[in-house]
Formats: structure tokens, sequence, C-alpha cells
């Protein structure tokens, strides 16, 4: 079909944005991210600078994107300001020194922030779909993310159209957006699987000013082999959950399940389809990962929603090469939807999210190193964590060859706090934190979680801080961390040095 929009090169769409503009691209891992746009506008960048001009730009995406968005922009050293996530190394190093605006934020609350004018003005929607109408339609590729929202707010759009998506993924996309406050009325999912919207953004055609056509997979990375420690993990979490249903807990028909991205979130998605006391189930989540294709393949999971299909190209071509099945098995919503507070709660979702480190309360840290370094960020983890029937955080509990401790008796940063924190799971055990006082959570902490190396050290902690509601030291909280900034060991701690 002919379209009524320029037909651009990268370059050309490229030389379209100015310097100091703020684009919503979309991506939501680098899952449907642009990246023929991103990319070019990267030499751009880098042409600029070379003239001795400046160039960077403010991005805003869904989520982490792909190493043409995040990783080429940043190499060019052309972005301003960040916001809602990454994962990309040399975008992360930017941010650390101060040399990129990151703003960390729940990416529920990205939408909504953009239309209310937290975030200025959004020059440019530059979008990859696979479909395109001469009305306005779009059909979004592989993640929904913000991209209806920024098609909608943008001054311009430009689209990058991808053949290697193809058009027949039109129907699994659920576009819904909500109305604002005080108009905002509930949003009527009440089950996993129930559609509210529309297949495609209907945008104003006159604000497209180009479309890019391209041939690009998605630039999905390889994940790590299953180690003792990640497969421990997921089977502690399996088992869990199964003896949570056994003991009445959790009802027969099972919950829909939330799962982070990662190894991890991997190890603990391949526990729960191998377990033969988990009846199948769905899932509503942000990021469905390669693990969740043989699920849906074999009946294990029946359903799941998501905003981002973050698949290998090999299982991205299985579900292609079978499109009607899996489209009447994955929805894919807009950001906003996929982790809303509102039906995470409604419907009663186990979330599984990944922590950095775990304090004795029970507080958790996903995203600053020793409190200071930004690895990627909160992502959707904050948004589920709050509202879930059940709330599950796991990681190994050491970290750098033992050197560091994932249970301390203070997080150095805070990102969920004790009160939506249920369960702790490492590869030593399960700490249930539900209806314990201060003192038990951190007792149950030391014992089920903790590494046998640091378990003496932290019981010292405890008997050093026994008074009050809570075992605290304002002197010694943070004392492991100090040593092993100062040592390089967080083991073999001597308190008193500290006091
Ligand atoms: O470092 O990369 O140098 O080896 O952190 O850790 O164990 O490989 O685990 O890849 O699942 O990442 C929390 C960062 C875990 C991630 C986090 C070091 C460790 C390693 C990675 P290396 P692992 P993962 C989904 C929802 C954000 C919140 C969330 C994350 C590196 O899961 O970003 O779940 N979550 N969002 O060595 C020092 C510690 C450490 C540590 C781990 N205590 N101290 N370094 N590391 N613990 C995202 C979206 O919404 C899209």
């Amino acid at each position: 079909m002919s379209l009524p929009f320029p037909s651009l090169s990268a370059a050309e769409a490229a030389e379209l944005i100015q310097n100091g503009q703020t684009i919503g691209f979309s991506g939501f891992t680098p899952a449907g991210a642009a990246k023929a746009i991103p990319a070019a506008l990267a030499e751009k960048a880098k042409r600029e600078h070379t003239a001795g001009r400046e160039f960077k730009v403010g991005v805003l995406t869904g989520a982490s994107t792909g190493k043409s968005l995040d990783g080429a922009l940043a190499e060019a050293e052309a972005i301003s300001f960040r916001t809602p996530y990454q994962s990309n190394a040399t975008l992360r190093k930017q941010i650390n020194a101060g040399q990129v605006r990151f703003v960390d934020m729940h990416l529920s609350v990205l939408p909504q922030n953009a239309r209310y004018g937290f975030l200025g003005p959004i020059h440019w929607a530059v979008v990859e779909a696979c479909d395109i109408t001469p009305g306005g339609g779009i059909v979004l590729s592989t993640s929904v993310g913000a991209s209806n929202t920024y098609l909608r707010l943008a001054d311009r759009i430009l689209i990058e159209l991808n053949a290697r998506h193809p058009s027949s993924l039109l129907g699994i996309h659920d576009i819904f957006e909500p109305l604002d406050p005080p108009a905002r009325q509930e949003i009527p999912v009440y089950s996993a699987s129930d559609r509210i919207g529309s297949p495609i953004c209907v945008v104003d055609a006159k604000k497209i000013v180009g479309i890019v056509r391209t041939d690009l997979a998605d630039e999905t990375g390889a994940f790590d082999e299953a180690t003792p420690v990640t497969d421990r993990i997921g089977q502690n979490v399996a088992e869990f959950l199964a003896a949570e249903m056994k003991a009445g807990r959790i009802p027969p028909q099972f919950l829909p399940l939330q799962s982070g991205v990662g190894n991890i979130a991997n190890a603990v998605l391949g526990a729960l389809g191998r377990s033969t006391e988990i009846p199948p189930f769905q899932m509503y989540t942000e990021v469905l990962q390669d693990s969740v294709v043989p699920l849906l393949e074999n009946g294990r999971c029946t359903f799941a929603s998501t905003t981002a299909l973050t698949l290998s190209p090999e299982a991205m071509a299985k579900v292609a090469g079978d499109i009607e099945y899996y489209k009447k098995r994955i929805v894919l919503r807009p950001q906003e939807i996929s982790n809303h507070p509102e039906i995470v709660r409604r419907i009663g979702i186990v979330s599984m999210n990944t922590a950095i480190e775990v304090d004795l309360g029970g507080n958790v840290n996903s995203t600053h190193v020793m409190g200071k370094t930004m690895m990627n960020g909160i992502g959707g983890s904050g948004d589920f964590t709050r509202n879930a029937y059940l709330s599950i955080f796991s990681c190994p509990s050491t970290a750098k060859d033992g050197k560091i401790s994932a249970i301390v008796p203070l997080a150095s940063h805070q990102d969920h706090s004790e009160h939506c924190v249920q369960i702790v799971v490492t590869e030593h055990g399960v700490a249930d934190l539900r209806g314990k006082d201060p003192h038990e959570r951190a007792k149950i902490i030391i014992e089920q979680c903790a590494h046998p190396d640091y378990r003496e050290q932290l019981r010292d902690y405890l008997r050093l801080t026994k008074a009050g509601h809570a075992p605290l030291s304002l002197s010694l909280g943070l004392a492991m961390h100090r040593a092993f900034v100062r040592n390089g060991d967080m083991r073999g701690i001597n308190w008193e040095e500290y006091r």
C-alpha cells in the first residue's frame, strides 16, 4: 500500500532533530526499540561535536533499550537527560560520573508524568512499527512501553517501519490510555487476559513527518548459563509457592505471576515451569523472556500479559512462525497498564524481583551499589512489589566472590521498604517476613538467607542493637559497607572499630 508520508533515510530523519530537543523513543528493553534513527542521530552528534558545536538530546523511552539507542547515543556523548530506566554500561558510567542527568522512575508512572507536563515538552516521538495505515494507524512491534503516549504528546513523529517484525503482529497489542484526574476512571482489567483497548495506536497523521524503512532484529542479549546458585534460588521460590498453595494461602487455581528480568528471574520461571505441584499459571508482567515461550507452548503458562516481548531472535522466530497461536495467549499493553498498581492489587499478583542488597529490617536496595553507584534503575519492581498479593525478592547471598554480603545491617539505598517486602530468598533459604516484628525479621533473614560466612557477624550486630523497636545502630548500620570500601571485603568485621 502506498503511504502518504515522506520516505526518509535514517540520516535524513536524524537531520530533523535539533540540539536540546526531547525525544520519546519506543523500546522497553531492546524489544521494539527504535534502532536506525538513534544510531544515525549518534553519527550526527559526533559530526556536530567534531565541528565544535553542542549536540545533546533528552532521551525518554519505556525502559532499557539496545546498543543502537542507549549504546550509540551514549558513546557519542549525545544524551543530556535520561529517564526512566537503563542498563547500558557506557551510559551507566556517564550517569555515575554526573555527565548525564538520570531520573530513576517507577515505570507505570512515566506516561502520566509525561502527560502531566512533569518532563517538559516532547518534541519528537521516534517509534518502531510493523505496519502503518495511510490514516495514521500504527501497529507497534515487539513492545508497547510508553510509545502510545509519546505518539500522542509529541509535536512530530518519525516511524521506523521494520520489515523484520511481521505485520501479522496486528492484534497482539491492546492500547489503552486512561484519562487524567479528575476524569480518571477504573481500568477495567479484571483478569490477565482481558482486552480493553485498541490493537493500533491512532495518531494525527499530520504529525508524521517521515517513515524510515528498516529490517533489523531486536538487539536482545544472551543470558548467562544457569548456575547452582541461580538454580537453587529458583527451586527455593518454587517450593515456597507450592507450600503456600498447600497451606491455602494461595487459591488452588493459583495467582498471576510477575517476574523481573535477568538470569535469576529466568531461573525462577524455569523452576516454576518444572514444578509438578504448581498448576498451570498466568503471567501479568512487564517483560516476557525466552523462558516463557516453552511454557506457553506446553500449556504450563496459559496466558501472558506484558508490555515487551524480550525474546532472542530464535525465540521470536518461533513466536512469529505460529503467531495465531501466540496471539491467543499473549497481550502487549502500554507499561502504564501492564504495571498499573490498581490492577496488580485487584488481580492478586505474586511479584518476584531481584535485590542488590536486603537489610535486616527487610528493606531492599535494587538500584545503587554501596548506596552511590547506579546500576540500572527501579524499573517496574516497585509498581508490582508495593501492590502485590505476595511480594518476593531474591538474590544470591553474596556478590564479588563472597567479598560483599547481600544481607546487610542497613541498606545503603532504599527502593522497597520493609512495609512491602514480604519474602526474601537466597540460595540458602526463604525468609518469610509476614507478621514478624523487626527483631524477628532480622533473625530470620540472618538464619535463612545470609551466607554462612556472614551469619556470626550479623548475629553480633543484633546483640549490639537489642534495644528499641528496630535493631538499628546509627554508627554501625553501614559499617559493613565502610569495611568493604576500606578493605575490599565485608567479612571478618571488627564492630568495635566502627563504633
Ligand atoms: O555485577 O555485572 O559486574 O557481574 O550486580 O547482578 O547477580 O548478575 O543479577 O543481572 O539479575 O541483576 C538487581 C541489578 C540484579 C537487576 C539487579 C552485581 C553483581 C553483578 C548484576 P557484574 P546479577 P541480575 C525489571 C524490574 C532492578 C529492579 C528490577 C536490576 C551485577 O535485577 O537492575 O527488578 N533490578 N526491575 O556482582 C555490589 C551488591 C551486588 C552487586 C549484585 N550487593 N554489591 N554488586 N551485584 N549485588 C526491569 C525492567 O523494568 C525492565
